[in-house]
């Protein structure tokens, strides 16, 4: 008896589709490369928001960060907050480096992905992956957490919600 069974086929089938799945996890995080704190100020109204968090990069070679998506928002773009002349500008930013053996940190105030168009669902309390694209074509993912417009980092952070209304710019 040489046929598979439909059964049979469909576990295999599965069994495949997990270990594809591992795959692409596995070579997202085989770079050495991470996102930690990760989180989003949300705003009402579909307005904008800024995401947030640290990327680690533990190989010997510095890493570009590129570009960024979401599955949530229709829109995601890398920018950076600059201080012209008294007045607080979001410019817009192709490559932002990551040094060998070091970090960069997306926070208020400065290097955000700014999230445009924001799905239906997304609103404080969710978790929603963005995805930065790296300049060697390889991809970064992590979670991140959705938070009211007032919180000033993750969840995790005990001084999350101390930030008030300010640094409300992104
Ligand atoms: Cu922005």
């Amino acid at each position: 008896m040489q046929s598979i069974s439909p059964l049979r086929r469909a576990a295999l089938h599965g069994f495949a589709a997990a270990l594809l799945g591992f795959g692409l996890v596995a070579s997202a995080f085989a770079a050495g490369v991470r996102i930690e704190d990760a989180w989003i100020r949300w705003l009402p109204a579909g307005l904008p928001a800024g995401g947030y968090g640290k990327v680690v990069n533990d190989t010997g070679k510095e890493v570009r960060i590129v570009g960024a998506s979401s599955p949530d928002y229709g829109e995601v773009m890398l920018h950076r907050s600059v201080n012209q002349n008294g007045v607080m500008k979001m410019i817009h930013v192709d490559a932002i480096p990551v040094a060998a053996h070091g970090s960069m940190a997306f926070a208020p105030g400065g290097y955000h992905i700014m999230l445009m168009q924001p799905k239906a669902g997304v609103e404080p309390g969710a978790k929603v992956p963005v995805t930065l694209k790296l300049a060697d074509g390889e991809s970064l993912t992590a979670e991140f957490e959705v938070r009211k417009p007032t919180a000033s980092g993750p969840a995790t952070d005990k001084g999350g919600d101390m930030g008030g209304m300010k640094g409300m710019q992104h």
